[in-house]
């Protein structure tokens, strides 16, 4: 075997919330099903592979689908069934490599450079990872693997349904040259006719195509096409990408056991996060739960969310939900609330699932209510019970976290 610089594998579900659904109901297995509301309006969130030789796929709007193939069964969406195959999903990834940096529900991208003493050469990896998926979930994965970030997505997606593509360092670029350019990153359906306009059709005529011609027609782009079409893409897979996180949490002046003691602790870190995530304009698409108990051990449980949220009731209901995950029996001497993955807010976003629109605004109200008077003009009722429960000599920390390598700051 060649020396391979690094082991990088890109794995994605296959028809992830298709999939999901013909698992559970077996009625559907075999069937062409289109996931999405059942409504005139609104879009399909994916479609299962039977449903795609007619054409039909994520984005399009229902009514056309359901023209395309009038015997596709529609099933609403089920985000909470979603993301708890997704944890599964995370966490058999993370039993190959300490080293796993989610993308998606559905998707990620593993460092397994230096692992083949325990796994063996990059196609056995591919084979053992996609076993453990389906073992642990009865679905299937696709996996592409090379030595680049930029190569093993592609390889991935080239392979699919349940496909392991392996693409060696040195194969790569004659690998990539037939493909179209839409497979390039960062050309979108505006940059292809662009592409095509200049004659280049497939990754092999960027790669061949002059790199100052390219950056003079397209700028930044152009030169960051001509590195990929040439299969160098120098980032690291993101160990964990925890990224920025904004977390409160409190140690407490006396340990606690039950679950409604915990609860208004989640509470009011709840509202602590929420608040700045929204003067930062940031939307938080994971929240994490962390419990000490009372022989200081650590307990973490975290979600990924489908879309991102930023007020506390939507953090708390996750929290909550992450509450009957704990098995570690109390006493808890901490209890914290993390929210993580955070992406700028775009005024023009979607509201997401788990907020409602009314609870936003009240939200917002006493976030202008807050700025004009101070933090102590408004209380919720529920807190005023639990004054006094939070220890005055122990860290209780409202932190802003940065990136993996903590670089301590959020910026803006
Ligand atoms: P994808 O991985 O893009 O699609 P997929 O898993 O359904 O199919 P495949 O990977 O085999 O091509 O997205 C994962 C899930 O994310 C998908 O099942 C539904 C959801 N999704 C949306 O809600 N909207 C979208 O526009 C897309 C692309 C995906
Ligand atoms: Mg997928």
């Amino acid at each position: 075997m060649i020396r391979w610089p690094a082991i990088v594998v890109h794995a994605d579900m296959d028809a992830f919330y298709a999939a999901v659904e013909q698992r559970d109901n077996p009625a559907l297995r075999g069937r062409p099903v289109l996931v999405g509301p059942r409504s005139q309006r609104g879009v399909v969130l994916t479609a299962s592979y039977e449903a795609r030789p007619f054409g039909v796929g994520s984005a399009m709007p229902m009514v056309e689908a359901r023209r395309k193939c009038p015997d596709a069964l529609v099933v609403p969406p089920r985000f909470a069934r979603y993301e708890a195959v997704s944890a599964q999903v995370m966490a058999v990834l993370a039993d190959f490599s300490p080293s796993v940096e989610p993308l998606s529900l559905d998707e990620a991208f593993i460092d397994m450079s230096g692992a083949a003493h325990l796994f063996g050469p990059p196609e056995s990896i591919g084979r053992q990872i996609r076993d453990a998926v389906r073992e642990a979930t009865g679905l299937a994965i696709s996996v592409g693997i090379s030595a680049t970030k930029y190569v093993a997505k592609v390889a991935s997606a080239h392979g699919k349904p349940n496909g392991l593509i392996v693409v060696p360092p040195d194969r790569a670029v004659d690998w990539l040259a037939p493909q179209p350019v839409a497979r390039l990153w960062g050309v979108g359906r505006k940059t292809v006719p662009r592409l095509h306009a200049l004659g280049l059709f497939t990754i092999g005529d960027v790669a061949a195509a002059d790199k100052r011609m390219l950056r003079e027609k397209l700028g930044a782009t152009g030169r960051h096409i001509h590195r990929l079409a040439h299969a160098h893409d120098p980032r690291p897979v993101q160990r964990g990408r925890r990224g920025k996180s904004i977390g409160s949490e409190r140690t407490l002046s006396v340990d606690i056991v039950r679950r409604d003691q915990i609860e208004p602790h989640l509470r009011r870190s709840a509202e602590r996060v929420a608040r700045r995530l929204r003067a930062k304009r940031y939307l938080a698409r994971g929240v994490r739960v962390r419990l000490k108990t009372a022989r200081f051990e650590l307990r973490t449980r975290q979600r990924t969310l489908v879309k991102g949220v930023d007020t506390a009731d939507a953090l708390y209901a996750v929290a909550c939900a992450l509450l009957d995950e704990f098995d570690a029996p109390g006493p808890y001497r901490l209890v914290g609330l993390a929210a993580f993955d955070l992406k700028p807010r775009c005024e023009a976003a979607q509201p997401d699932l788990f907020e409602r629109p009314e609870k936003r605004r009240l939200e917002t109200t006493v976030d202008d209510l807050i700025e004009r008077f101070g933090s102590g003009v408004v209380v919720r009722a529920s807190d005023l019970k639990r004054a006094g429960t939070v220890a005055d000599d122990a860290p209780n920390l409202d932190f802003l976290d940065g990136a993996a390598d903590g670089d301590g700051e959020c910026r803006d």
